[in-house]
């Protein structure tokens, strides 16, 4: 018989995108199944974990959501310096935010870890009426750039719990096919640290 659960990972994450886009409210919706429709603007940023099971492992995500002010640009690399996994998100009824999203992708793929798992959001489907992005948009720059995309609603809860169960599969996925093969990759460590094995 299989045995369930018997895999512990600790993945650090972390959120980017401009401000106003969603990201707390994206966090919040997935950690308390709460949204606020007056979510105050994060300053610096702000720290979660949540610990999601799989039928193969369990998963300890560190979540940083970092602040979209402009002013707070610098403090980033802090945040997505050896993350396993990269949200960054836009609002669909901003084509500026959409601008800033690409540019966050850029300095990811310039600054950030080789193997970070990134995902593009499109949030806030709840408000089709207002929509300036159009989803082929999205999903075509994802794809020109090696990116996963979803379409969120943070208000509708609309694929928030997929958005981190996919990355958690991810990462469990990596994890055991670093162990399975014994592979030497050089931007894929498996340190055991306490009770939990970090994948970056
Ligand atoms: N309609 C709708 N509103 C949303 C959604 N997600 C967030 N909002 C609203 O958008 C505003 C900004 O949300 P936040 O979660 O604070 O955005 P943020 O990206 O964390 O912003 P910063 O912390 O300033 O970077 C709030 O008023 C939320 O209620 C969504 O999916 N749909
Ligand atoms: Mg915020």
């Amino acid at each position: 018989m299989a045995r369930r659960n018997n895999t512990k990972l600790q993945a650090k994450l972390v959120l980017l995108g401009d401000m106003g886009t969603g990201k707390t409210s994206l966090v919040l919706r997935f950690i308390k199944g709460q949204f606020s429709d007056y979510q105050e603007s994060t300053i610096g940023a702000a720290f979660f974990t949540q610990v999601l099971s799989l039928n193969e492992a369990t998963v300890k995500f560190d979540i940083w959501d970092t602040a979209g002010q402009e002013r707070y640009h610098s403090l980033a690399p802090m945040y997505y310096r050896g993350a396993a996994a990269a949200v960054v998100v836009y609002d669909i009824t901003s084509s500026e935010s959409f601008e800033r999203a690409k540019k966050w992708v850029q300095e990811l793929q310039r600054r950030g870890n080789l193997n970070m798992i990134t995902f593009l959001v499109a949030n806030k489907v709840d408000l089709e009426e207002k929509r300036e992005v159009g989803n082929e948009e999205g999903e075509l720059y994802a794809r020109e750039n090696g990116l996963d995309f979803l379409e969120t609603s943070a208000k509708t809860a609309q694929n928030v719990n997929e958005l981190f169960y996919e990355i958690a599969k991810r990462k469990v996925e990596e994890g055991s096919s670093v162990a399975h093969h014994d592979m030497k990759v050089c931007c894929i460590q498996v340190i055991e640290t306490e009770n939990y094995a970090v994948v970056w």
